[in-house]
């Protein structure tokens, strides 16, 4: 990529494709396509279609997706799965048939096995049943991975996968129904702040582990591998995580604290606790020359400081 090259960035208003533009804008790139979502519904072929024989597009980063927490995943399958397919075959599609010289895939760390070893190797991918509150995004983002990997194998073009960990940071989602947790948990833990409330209700036991990553880190990793690596130099996909991880519980500690929440925690069992763990192997994205900098305390701090700006 160059400066001057003309950028697609899919889905720039949400929390991914929202850092990417910041990260590409304050390296000097200026030359970009968006629209929203009121402007071209990616999940129709034609207009996609349309759209990429009118634009012509040089780069692609493909970060819109539809996406939710845990509830949102298990309440609507059938919409995660069709729009998530419909959005990736469509944009992959146009892109191979447009020409366009490099695209980036964003899938999710959810399409490793529910039971697979920790950290999780990209080589896990497709070796056991997957995590049942997700399999159908999973599914769908399974689907984006192997789309990238067979259009480069037939036709021989130039598409990179990643597999994101959990991310959070400015634009996400603060809809308690719909949003992963730490949108959620900062929400509820100002909410019971300001409003005096005795106790904040986590779901799920608070034992199972994630792996948070700040989305700007996330950006950083995606732009780099863009600009440094073709298809080739990185193989099937790379995971992009920081390499540790939490548990719920201390997660809402934490969150309870940078918020000055002073009240109690209180387990709601009867919500469910998803995939035990899903810690990604980070050595192939290390070795590629890329770390995280971005530590989970300043990430939180950060966050909450743009949600509040937010809701004034
Ligand atoms: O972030 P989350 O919704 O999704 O939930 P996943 C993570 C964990 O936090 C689960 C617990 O164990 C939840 O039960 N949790 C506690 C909460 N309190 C809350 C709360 O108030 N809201 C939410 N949402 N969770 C997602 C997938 O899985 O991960 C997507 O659904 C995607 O497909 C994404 O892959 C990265 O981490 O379980």
């Amino acid at each position: 990529m160059d400066k001057r090259s003309k950028i697609y960035v899919a889905g720039h208003r949400g929390l991914v494709g929202s850092a990417l533009r910041r990260k590409l804008e304050s390296k000097g790139y200026a030359n970009f396509i968006f629209r929203t979502h009121r402007e071209l519904d990616l999940t129709n072929q034609q207009a996609v279609n349309e759209f990429f024989e009118q634009e012509r597009p040089e780069y692609v980063f493909l970060a819109a997706a539809k996406v939710g927490g845990i509830l949102a995943n298990s309440t609507y399958p059938a919409i995660f799965i069709y729009e998530n397919l419909m959005i990736e075959a469509n944009i992959i599609h146009a892109s191979y048939k447009y020409g366009i010289k490099k695209l980036l895939f964003l899938g999710s760390s959810c399409i490793y096995p529910k039971m697979a070893p920790q950290p999780l190797k990209e080589e896990y991918l497709l070796t056991g049943p997957l995590e049942e509150t997700n399999e159908a995004y999973a599914v769908a983002k399974i689907a984006g991975i192997r789309l990238c990997k067979h259009y480069n194998q037939q036709y021989g073009t130039n598409f990179i996968s990643v597999m994101p960990t959990n991310l959070y940071g400015p634009n996400d989602n603060f809809d308690l129904e719909t949003s992963h947790v730490m949108p959620a948990l900062v929400r509820k833990f100002h909410e019971a702040k300001v409003n005096n409330q005795p106790e904040v209700i986590v779901w799920g036991t608070g034992k199972p582990f994630r792996e948070f990553m700040h989305v700007d880190d996330m950006a950083g990793a995606c732009v780099y591998l863009m600009e440094s690596f073709n298809a080739d130099d990185i193989g099937e996909f790379v995971n992009i995580g920081v390499g540790k991880d939490i548990t719920i519980g201390e997660l809402a500690e934490l969150i309870k604290e940078i918020v000055g929440f002073e009240g109690k925690i209180k387990l709601d069992t009867s919500k469910p606790d998803g995939t035990p763990q899903k810690l990604l192997d980070i050595t192939k994205l290390n070795s590629l020359g890329w770390k995280a900098r971005i530590a989970l305390n300043d990430g939180i701090e950060q966050t909450y400081d743009w949600y509040q700006s937010q809701i004034k």
